[in-house]
């Protein structure tokens, strides 16, 4: 799926195996060690991840930091937190959209060309896959359109997900967020 210069497209597979200029993690606020693919990611990247994460502040939710990615052979991990689902009326849609947008423009600052997300709180913490997908949707169909006033670096989006049954809700929600008015 082409957007002007950029690309989004999704995938299935292993985050960790992504060699994108960088990866995003689904982090903690106390950018920690965690379990599923923060887990991986921390394991794969090595105990420098650690040592280094360990000296940074936290992390509001919906924001993102960038790191070395240590033993993982691309130029950055960004470490986005997203929310925990609470029943939907705490502002959850607003966290995860704002936890999208930071990582896409951290990645710009970074004049990062590539970059590949997973499934960010819909795991661990909860979140609807299927709402989930629709703020996702949205969001990277807005951020597509900011580019064609601001062109960045940024030239591939790619999604990385475990299965065909959340690729297809991801691909559904992307092609959605395209018919939106923008
Ligand atoms: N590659 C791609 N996707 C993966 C991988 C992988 N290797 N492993 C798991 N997933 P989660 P969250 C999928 O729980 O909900 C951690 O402890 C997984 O199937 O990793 O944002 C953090 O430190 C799911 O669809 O993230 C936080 O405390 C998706 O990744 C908390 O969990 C996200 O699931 C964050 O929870």
């Amino acid at each position: 799926m082409t957007t002007n210069e950029l690309t989004i497209e999704t995938t299935i597979g292993d985050l960790t195996e992504e060699r994108t200029d960088a990866i995003v993690n689904a982090a903690n606020s106390a950018l920690l060690r965690g379990g599923g693919v923060c887990g991986a990611i921390f394991a794969k990247a090595g105990p420098g991840l650690d040592c280094f994460c360990a000296e940074l502040s936290e992390c509001p939710t919906g924001d993102a930091r960038l790191t070395p990615a240590f033993d993982i052979p691309i130029r950055g991990i960004i470490h986005a937190v997203g929310p925990r689902w609470n029943g939907g009326n705490h502002g959850e849609a607003e966290l995860l959209a704002s936890a999208w947008r930071s990582s896409l423009q951290l990645a710009e600052a970074s004049g990062f060309r590539s970059i590949a997300f997973p499934s960010i709180s819909t795991g661990i913490y909860g979140y609807p896959l299927d709402r989930a997908a629709v703020v996702v949707g949205r969001t990277l169909a807005d951020y597509a359109r900011s580019r064609r006033a601001r062109p960045g670096s940024l030239e591939l989006v790619r999604i990385v997900l475990r299965d065909g049954a959340t690729m297809a809700i991801y691909d559904e929600a992307i092609r959605e967020g395209r018919r939106l008015p923008g």
